[in-house]
């Protein structure tokens, strides 16, 4: 029997993937630990060699152990014990107790933006619009008492930086009570979501491309509203309803050039039109990031033999346990760079790396973080030489044969 592939989905399924040498049913248990694999998937239902079982409800962060049981309903035996690891969650939440938890004080972010001075957005338990937050007591709200009353208003909640660095997905999700000026079919008051990271500092709207499914219409052009032609949240959603974005989903180029793999910030952008201001606003509560980040990280570097960087050569990461392949290239540092989630502790990893000044291979085994270097051999220099003393040699008893 061989596993395949293990892949984790959102930090709490693990979708285990094994062949089989002959057609039989399996189930798994698995557990926290080696001796307590208390907990066990269903008996598949049809006899097979290729198998996928699920198991969910899985807790971020924890090492799980697992065995497989196979029978072929004569006779029956056990898998090795195998073990993945779940990564942990960013998350950030807006707490009753604002300041302890993440630093998720709005209020205190508030003043860090370039918001009017006049700011609307308030911290704290809401006496108009909705009759309480989606948990707890308070929410961060445009104008707590009443009506957000303002127009031609932009102003920005600002959240603080979130560490994505090495995130291949996130997702942002909140719960939102929300009241903003609409029509049937177009918007006139609203919010939408904007993101930047450390490196850029530009704003992008986020979203697919201005074709987000997640807001509720567009914004009219026509009443001086700042977000006017963007989709937003406007209109009215009668109670606590939650809204995530997952980048996975949106998948655009500016998502994966400019949010994942930097540390980024968002804002909930307010803005109101010219008239019409008797609304209470939006609301926010639950506000959660979560970003997965890959399992393993195997690195390394590629040198000639005397020690010097090589730049530019391509690095091939064979998981040989697995199967599969990594195709990277080395940075100006001779670096290459490679993060998964597919593999498991221990398979082995040969490591082959190419440029026009030689090749060469390393091996080593999948960890957490793993380090494989490899040292290039010279391509001999002078390897026409010996052909071209053949052929000269050829040529001259040739000659001789026909004198
Ligand atoms: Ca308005």
């Amino acid at each position: 029997m061989s596993i395949t592939s293990i892949k984790i989905y959102n930090h709490l399924e693990a979708v285990i993937n094994y062949t089989t040498s002959e057609a039989v049913k399996t189930y798994i248990v698995y557990g926290i630990g080696p001796n307590h694999m208390d907990m066990q998937t269903p008996e598949e239902s049809v006899a097979s060699t290729q198998h996928e079982v699920a198991i969910q409800n899985l807790t971020p962060g924890v090492s799980y152990y697992f065995k497989i049981h196979m029978t072929d309903g004569a006779s029956s035996e056990w898998s090795t014990i195998y073990n993945f690891t779940l990564t942990g969650i960013n998350d950030l939440e807006t707490s009753d107790n604002p300041g302890t938890l993440h630093n998720w004080n709005f209020k205190a972010w508030n003043s860090s933006t370039n918001a009017a001075a006049n700011t609307i957005w308030q911290w704290g338990q809401p006496t108009a619009g909705p009759s309480g937050a989606h948990s707890g007591q308070d929410v961060i709200g445009t104008v707590l008492n009443g009506y957000y009353g303002v127009d031609y208003h932009v102003d920005a909640l600002l959240t603080p930086w979130i560490d994505l660095t090495n995130a291949t997905w996130a997702t942002l999700s909140f719960y939102a009570w929300y009241d903003l000026e609409s029509g049937s079919s177009t918007g006139y008051d609203g919010v939408l979501i904007a993101y930047q990271n450390e490196s850029s500092g530009t704003w992008w709207i986020l979203d697919a491309n201005n074709n987000a499914s997640q807001y509720d219409m567009q914004i009219s052009t026509s009443y001086g509203s700042a977000i006017g032609g963007k989709y937003a949240f406007t209109g009215s959603t009668n109670g606590w309803v939650q809204k995530t974005f997952n980048t996975s989903a949106i998948n655009d180029a500016k998502v994966n050039r400019y949010l994942l793999g930097h540390r980024v910030r968002f804002i909930f952008y307010f803005a109101s039109d010219e008239s019409v201001h008797d609304h209470y606003g939006f609301y926010l509560d639950d506000v959660q990031v979560k970003a997965g980040i890959p399992r393993y990280h195997v690195y390394g570097y590629v040198r000639d033999s005397g020690g010097n960087p090589i730049a530019g050569a391509t690095v091939w990461v064979n998981d040989t346990t697995l199967g599969i392949s990594y195709m990277v290239t080395t940075d100006s540092s001779g670096r290459y760079d490679v993060y998964t989630y597919n593999g498991i502790n221990g398979d082995n990893l040969n490591v082959e790396a190419k440029s026009t000044q030689g090749s060469g291979s390393n091996s080593g085994t999948l960890s957490g973080e793993v380090e494989i270097d490899v040292t290039l051999s010279a391509v001999p220099e002078l390897s026409w030489i010996a052909p071209l003393v053949i052929a000269l040699l050829l040529v001259f008893l040739l000659r001789r044969r026909k004198s």
